[in-house]
């Protein structure tokens, strides 16, 4: 089984992936959904052949087990998640799934051991699409899953336990830490970049050094609703116009502020009539810094900005924190074997930080992590237009396999 064969394997199943979502026309798949029920299979059914033992976790995680050659060994962890942003690509989370299998599989196809077990996680939601928390997969690995969420709606109104128990899971017996820290030999994640950098070094590989903290906020202007053809314009007090000025108020506190990234991407507006005066609009906030004082600085600027648009406008405002995630540093020496691998594989080396989150930061609370970026097209990401090369992905197998092998040799097994 040469590496290119096992490269256009990835490719073939992140495009089989790519066919389970939600909506027809584009590629949707949320947490507990139905799509990612046929994702669970289908990476079931290629992990069972690849010689692993696969179970479902109590939240809706995916995790395939090779064995080590002996008993009472440590258990390396690899993986991503499977869920998929609303009109995603193809690769951001089922990339680094299926690298990971493709390593095991080529161990598989020899008949080899190695002194460890590894783990293969598919994550059941990173993204946070369903129930606007990202990490419910990784949270509920870590044991840091927080039960308060169990009670949130979705759009349909369906609680998070409710949609946990439909996809065969129990909300009631959510693992705690699945792991003790000590039984485990650390996480590496493969991830497609998500940016420009790679690309533009003629990289195809890069090992990652940090993953940017970020905060999630929901923001709601409460006004009064009227008719738009009798109330005067002075007495409006008008909830789009003011979420309006706001959104404009991130954008120029972030163009002011080097290294801050803020987006306000969804906006539900109510009653949303063309002939009726907002009555209250609900907004999301995402905020990123690679210096958690300059994103907390930067949440509170903006709550501030947020409620003078209220007093100027005699509009209510709610200020709602959902998540906040400090910036996580990746392991020195599980990244330096990674860098070694690049190196020992004849591939340059670069280390990069992440903006986008990974499931990493949070394994980061139970063992050490590290990640392997791989260059993707144009940067482009949470975007149909989302694309590696095989190439690419022969590399990003060669390097991961010449880990595993660095791993043997640092616990004492050439
Ligand atoms: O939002 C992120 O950075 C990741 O894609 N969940
Ligand atoms: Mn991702
Ligand atoms: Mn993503």
């Amino acid at each position: 089984m040469t590496t290119q064969t096992s490269a256009h394997t990835v490719m073939q199943r992140c495009d089989i992936l790519g066919g389970f979502s939600e909506e027809p026309d584009c590629l949707t798949r949320p947490f507990a959904s139905r799509a990612m029920r046929q994702a669970n299979e289908a990476v079931a059914g290629w992990m069972r052949a690849a010689g692993m033992t696969v179970q479902q976790d109590k939240l809706g995680n995916l995790i395939g087990r090779y064995e080590a050659h002996s008993i009472g060994t440590k258990t390396l962890l690899l993986g991503s998640h499977l869920d998929t942003v609303r009109n995603a690509g193809k690769y951001d989370g089922p990339l680094g799934v299926m690298v990971a299998l493709a390593c095991i599989e080529r161990l598989h196809a020899c008949q080899q051991r190695l002194p460890f077990a590894i783990e293969v996680l598919g994550f059941a939601d990173e993204e946070g699409l369903r129930y606007q928390r990202a990490y419910l997969g990784s949270k509920a690995v870590t044991g840091t899953f927080d039960r308060e969420m169990l009670g949130l709606i979705d759009a349909k109104g369906i609680t998070m336990a409710e949609a946990i128990r439909a996809f065969g899971g129990d909300p009631d017996s959510l693992p705690s830490a699945r792991w003790q820290p000590d039984e485990l030999l650390g996480y590496c994640e493969v991830h497609i970049e998500q940016g420009p950098v790679l690309e533009a070094l003629d990289l195809a590989v890069g090992v990652v050094s940090a993953i940017a903290g970020q905060n999630r906020i929901s923001v709601c202007f409460t006004g009064e609703a009227g008719h738009t053809g009798t109330v005067p314009m002075a007495l409006r007090r008008d909830a789009l116009c003011a979420a309006a000025e706001f959104v404009l108020s991130v954008e120029a506190l972030a163009r002011s502020v080097p290294g801050l990234v803020a987006t306000v991407g969804q906006m539900a507006v109510q009653p949303g009539v063309s002939n009726v005066i907002a009555a209250q609009v609900t907004l999301s906030l995402d905020v990123r810094h690679r210096d958690d004082t300059q994103r907390e600085q930067a949440c509170r600027q903006l709550e501030g900005r947020a409620h003078a648009i209220g007093l100027t406008r005699s509009v209510a405002l709610n200020w709602q924190r959902l998540q906040g995630r400090r910036v996580v540093a990746c392991a020195p020496q599980l990244s330096g074997l990674l860098a070694q691998a690049i190196q020992e594989t004849a591939h340059p080396l670069h280390t990069l930080p992440s903006g986008a989150g990974h499931d990493a930061a949070i394994l980061a609370d139970l063992t050490e992590v590290a990640m392997l970026f791989v260059r993707c097209r144009g940067g482009i990401s949470h975007h149909p237009a989302e694309a590696v090369s095989t190439e690419d992905v022969e590399v990003a197998i060669t390097v991961l396999e010449r880990f595993l092998h660095l791993l043997c040799e640092r616990e004492g097994h050439p």
